[in-house]
């Protein structure tokens, strides 16, 4: 008997845990070249590459779906110019990440994380730390996450500052068009911007110098929005006061470097990464891909 499921292939950063229910519903591959011909749809992570190459050998494919709100890896020109639908997950991930660049400032500031592994190492005097309330908080990106980000700090902070492709006059906010001035005028720079081309490496040596050596830099957003290289060199000459790092230019590689650091924190991209949070994220994949096989709009998509 044929098989009645669509073809659905997994791509690298695909969760393990969505295998099951999609299998339930799907016959899945790891290949591409598996079924090329039958393959309607693709499932895969925020940080997945889903580039014009593949959709081209996919003939029959009609859906992405993302698990995450990264998608810097998709090429959207051609899922569009095929009327293939994209969909994330955004929302339901927004608290969570918010969350974590929180408990890293915090964490980097208070000295949390040093400090704990001297305890556990048998010691109790630690240095004094700095002071976290009253800074001035600088994100670079004000979408959903930026402005979690933002409201989370505002009870901390003296001013909440912004740049973001254009201002946004409803927010109460001050924005500076230029990153390199909002990383002047701030003691903690937060990056919540989207990843891809149009910001590899826009946190470079210049605006880390502009941040200077009280400041912080805390990454949420992707890895290579930071030139590295750039921030190792700042970090080790003094340059900065801190780091706070959920995420790194070549995952899941941490430069040795960083990690010999008692000045900075380091997660292993756990932005989104709670129970509750994944849940939801699983769930919505799933109702996106379902709604588009009952042929309705899927509920979260952005092509
Ligand atoms: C996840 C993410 O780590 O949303 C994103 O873009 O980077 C994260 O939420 C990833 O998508 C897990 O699949």
């Amino acid at each position: 008997m044929v098989d009645p499921r669509p073809d659905l292939l997994l791509v690298p950063g695909a969760p393990a845990t969505l295998e099951a229910p999609l299998a339930e519903r799907f016959v899945l591959h790891r290949r591409p070249e598996a079924a090329a011909d039958a393959i309607r749809a693709i499932a895969g992570g925020g940080s997945s590459v889903v580039d014009a190459a593949l959709i081209a050998g996919l003939p029959a494919l009609e859906i992405i779906a993302i698990h995450g709100v990264g998608h810097e890896g998709i090429d959207l020109a051609a899922a569009r110019a095929r009327n293939i639908r994209v969909t994330l997950t955004p929302d339901v991930l927004t608290d969570d990440v918010a969350d974590l660049a929180i408990a890293l400032w915090l964490s980097v500031h208070r000295r949390l994380v040093v400090n704990d592994r001297a305890l556990r190492a048998g010691g109790w005097n630690a240095p004094l730390a700095r002071r976290a309330s009253g800074r001035r908080i600088g994100l670079f990106g004000m979408g959903h996450i930026g402005q979690a980000i933002a409201r989370r700090a505002q009870p901390f902070a003296a001013e909440i500052l912004y740049t973001s492709r254009a201002a946004k006059p409803d927010l109460p906010w001050r924005f500076l068009p230029d990153l390199r001035a909002l990383a002047q005028a701030s003691d903690v720079l937060i990056v919540a911007v989207a990843g891809g081309a149009a910001t590899r490496h826009a946190v470079d040596a210049a605006v880390l110098d502009a941040l200077g050596p009280e400041g912080v830099l805390i990454n949420i957003a992707r890895g290579p929005i930071v030139d590295e290289a750039a921030l190792i060199a700042a970090l080790e000459r003094g340059g900065l006061a801190g780091a706070g790092l959920d995420v790194f230019e070549d995952e899941p590689r941490v430069p040795k470097a960083l990690l010999a650091m008692d000045q900075v924190v380091l997660s292993p991209h756990q932005g989104s990464a709670t129970r509750e949070g994944r849940a939801q994220m699983a769930a919505l994949v799933l109702a996106n891909l379902d709604a588009h096989f009952r042929g309705e709009a899927p509920p979260s998509a952005i092509v």
